[in-house]
């Protein structure tokens, strides 16, 4: 049985109550709930970052050079983010957690299975790994603030089948700031020391109507416009695969608590996590800060490279006439795209020096559950031949594969063949990062961004 999952919009009396609430210098925090565990963590770190701007607000981080000014900032140390850091060498932790300690320690729906985005939202905010008591509190709240206004449903009916769904879901995330309780209580004069507070509720609003909007988005392009609904005794990952039609497989639901946990969070420097920031830094309310950001996220070199890769492989198959290529045919294509000025899509990174260990999740994840897939075999067989043509050339700083190297296998081998969507996806999981750092820049009452520029004049005449 399906239906639009989707409610008309009036400012809901709660909204304005809470505004009022807001006003009068109050936060609108239930007991035992994530947002008073958020609230009460905020006095102690706004202390401890007055002790670090006291203690060292004057110390270097480091050089800048010219190459670096030049070079897309590479390596400046520029921005506090404190959800997740990034080392070269091993990769990501979210919040001190790497993924194989995420996948002991997070809370799962299936014994021993994948742990659930809603438990790592938790982690990502508080920097507590919650009981499954308090994730499932999470994916309940989520689940009652999922409907989505029906003008933004028509907005997206409107769209043309062929407008790419990233810039679809940037268009919904605009169109659905009308409902911001942020910039409502900023007309109304809301006290800087409450910011977080409406920038919270945002926050879970917008991730909690995320598969709705995404689900539309897909079933609009690729089916026929209608979309299953929400169920409230689910988790988030059910739910969405339940949306995109996807809900009675339970691997691929498994798969998607995976996918949507991984790609969240990548500290702060990255296209879409520093776009969100930096518009959120002009108090841009959290609709706007996060659609800047998938408009970065929709990038060939940043997330839109999910799409390319399997793009760049179903072609390769085409042209060759074959599933499984050899290892030479392999070999030549990829000499071939890069003799043709294109870079081979999901290798690389610009600050990652290793195998990305997203990129070993999800190898992980495809030996256990589908490893006799011919396009998991040329996917393996690419991690033997592209580091070594990479390297050969002599510029690459890194060889090693990405987290868009393998996601695209995964989600075709469950159906979900449309690689135009894959972005989607990734939109999706980073919400959960970049929304709950941004919970922190206004409870932290970071300033607006404004780093210095120079012109090529301006750093001739410094040196010479
Ligand atoms: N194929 C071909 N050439 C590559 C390459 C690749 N996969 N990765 C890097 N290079 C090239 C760069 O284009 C650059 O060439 P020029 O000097 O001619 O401009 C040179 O190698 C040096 O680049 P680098 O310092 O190693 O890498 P950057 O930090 O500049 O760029 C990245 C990083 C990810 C944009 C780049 O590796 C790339 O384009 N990869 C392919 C696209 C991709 O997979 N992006 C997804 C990244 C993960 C994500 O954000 O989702």
């Amino acid at each position: 049985m399906f239906s639009t999952g989707i409610s008309r919009f009036t400012s809901k009396p709660s909204v304005s109550a809470a505004i009022s609430q807001l006003l009068r210098n109050k936060s609108t925090v239930a007991a035992g709930s994530l947002k008073t565990r958020v609230a009460e963590l905020i006095p102690e770190k706004q202390a401890q970052l007055k002790e670090i701007k006291t203690k060292y607000g004057s110390k270097s981080l480091g050089e800048t050079t010219v190459d670096m000014a030049v070079g897309g900032m590479r390596g400046i140390k520029g921005m506090l983010w404190d959800t997740s850091l990034l080392d070269p060498e091993e990769g990501i932790r979210f919040r001190g957690f790497s993924i194989p300690e995420l996948k002991e320690s997070l809370p799962t729906i299936v014994e021993g299975g994948e742990p659930i985005p809603e438990a790592l939202f938790w982690l990502l905010l508080t920097g507590e790994l919650p009981t499954a008591a308090q994730a499932k509190s999470v994916s309940e709240d989520l689940n009652s603030r999922a409907s989505i206004p029906e003008f933004v449903n028509d907005i997206l009916d409107r769209c043309p089948r062929d407008l790419h769904p990233m810039s679809q879901l940037s268009l919904a995330l605009n169109a659905l700031q009308h409902e911001s309780i942020f910039a409502k209580a900023y007309d109304e004069g809301i006290n800087k020391t409450q910011y977080w507070d409406p920038v919270y509720e945002d926050s879970m609003n917008l991730i909690a109507k995320l598969p709705l909007i995404a689900a539309k988005i897909y079933s609009n392009v690729y089916r026929d416009g209608s979309i299953g609904e929400i169920d409230s005794a689910s988790d988030y990952s059910q739910n969405f695969a339940n949306l995109l039609g996807f809900g009675q497989n339970s691997g691929f639901v498994e798969l998607l608590r995976l996918y949507l946990v991984i790609h969240s969070d990548h500290e702060g420097g990255n296209v879409s996590a520093h776009t969100t920031h930096l518009v959120g830094s002009a108090l841009s309310d959290p609709y706007l800060s996060l659609a800047a950001g998938f408009n970065g996220l929709a990038g060939p070199l940043h997330g839109l490279a999910n799409q390319e890769v399997l793009r760049w492989i179903l072609s390769m198959n085409k042209s060759l006439n074959t599933e499984v290529p050899s290892y030479d045919q392999i070999l030549s294509y990829c000499k071939e795209t890069l003799a043709s000025g294109r870079v081979i899509p999901g290798y690389g990174h610009a600050v990652l020096r290793k195998t990305d260990p997203r990129y070993i999740a999800q190898r992980e994840f495809a030996l256990r559950h589908l490893k006799d897939d011919p396009l998991f075999a040329t996917v393996s067989t690419l991690y033997d031949i592209v580091p070594k043509v990479l390297a050969e050339q002599g510029k690459v700083k890194n060889p090693w594969p990405n987290v868009d190297a393998h996601s695209g296998v995964l989600l075709r081998h469950y159906g979900l063949t449309q690689q135009g969507f894959y972005t989607v996806l990734f939109g999706v999981s980073r919400a959960f990062g970049v929304l709950s750092q941004l919970v922190w820049d206004r409870a932290l009452g970071l300033p607006i961004e404004r780093p210095k520029s120079l012109t090529m004049n301006s750093i001739k005449k410094m040196f010479e």
